[in-house]
């Protein structure tokens, strides 16, 4: 049923290193047409790291471990192309839809095909409003649940950041910052919280994984977050504006579920004049980058 590329299929199989890319943030959140090039420019990265890039997406009903040029294409440029948790995903295989990946169903076939580190922007996590709404991403739980290491810059600013770490910490998920004791906020360097784990290298974060199954227990992530360099992070006095402005504007034409995480990022990117588009890909390179040497780490174990 997975469509693992020929290239994928070889890395895993040799234990060569290699890097899940999820697609939701190619097809929903970034504009086009810079979104089909940094989709290009992520993979470059990880090959410059001496891993092999995985982009994950569904086509036609068939999930897909690495995709060649043409698919990568469809994944950026497709009308219509839908936006599949992992729940989802049998429903798109039995009916052949297509659609990008959020990290939850990433990491979960990424999981399946052998692979284990993932590097994405953000999570999701719970949303404000959650007394209301009750929205909190599927990411959450998913994590719980499978054996990735996640490499991320924390969780999207939009989100509840304090309940999203209560929540991964019920969870039981590790979460560790990166040469930081303060847990990254996406578009800044520090969410404003701390982290009780600091990891300093690619050879301790192999180490913990390898303890993570060693130990044993319930098959749960690592969440490795890694700050975007505060050189390269959006000003936080203008991201607490343009948030507060955005989150109203969500408010008022009543949108919810899967279309908040898409319709917020886009709003700041307007409100920002573009300055957090530079901010969520400096954060996303950064992470695509420190992947690519974790899993080198993780295969020369
Ligand atoms: N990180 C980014 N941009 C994104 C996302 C993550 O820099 O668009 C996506 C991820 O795919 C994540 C999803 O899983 O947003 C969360 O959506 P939701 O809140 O609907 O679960
Ligand atoms: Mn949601």
């Amino acid at each position: 049923m997975l469509v693992v590329s020929d290239e994928v299929r070889r890395a895993v199989a040799e234990r060569r290193p290699v890097v899940a890319l999820e697609s939701t943030i190619i097809a929903h959140g970034l504009p086009r047409p810079r979104n089909l090039q940094v989709a290009k420019d992520l993979e470059a990265a990880v090959r410059e790291e001496g891993a092999v890039p995985a982009t994950i997406a569904v086509l036609d009903g068939r999930p897909h471990v690495g995709l060649d040029e043409t698919q990568l294409e469809r994944v950026a440029n497709e009308d219509g192309i839908r936006k599949f948790g992992h729940r989802d995903l049998p429903l798109a295989v039995a009916t052949g839809a297509s659609g990008a990946t959020t990290v939850s169903a990433t990491a979960l076939l990424a999981a399946r095909a052998g692979v284990r580190v993932f590097a994405t922007g953000g999570l999701g996590g719970v949303h404000r409003q959650w007394t209301v709404t009750q929205d909190e991403s599927a990411d959450l739980g998913l994590l719980a649940r499978t054996r990735v290491t996640v490499v991320c810059a924390g969780v999207k600013s939009i989100l509840d950041v304090a309940a999203t770490l209560e929540r991964l910490e019920t969870l039981g998920v590790a979460v560790a910052g990166y040469r930081t004791n303060r847990f990254p906020g996406f578009y800044l360097s520090d969410s404003g919280y701390g982290v009780d784990w600091r990891l300093e290298t690619p050879g301790e974060v192999a180490a913990v994984m390898r303890a993570q199954d060693a130990v044993g227990g319930p098959e749960s992530a690592l969440i490795v977050a890694n700050p975007v360099p505060t050189a390269e992070q959006l000003d936080p006095v203008l991201h607490a504006r343009v948030l507060d402005e955005a989150l109203r504007v969500c408010e008022e034409r009543g949108i919810t579920g899967q279309a908040i995480t898409p319709f917020l990022l886009d709003e700041l990117v307007r409100r920002t004049e573009g300055a957090s588009l530079e901010a969520n890909l400096a954060a996303v390179r950064g992470n695509v980058r420190l992947a690519g040497r974790i899993a080198g780490a993780w295969a020369g174990r």
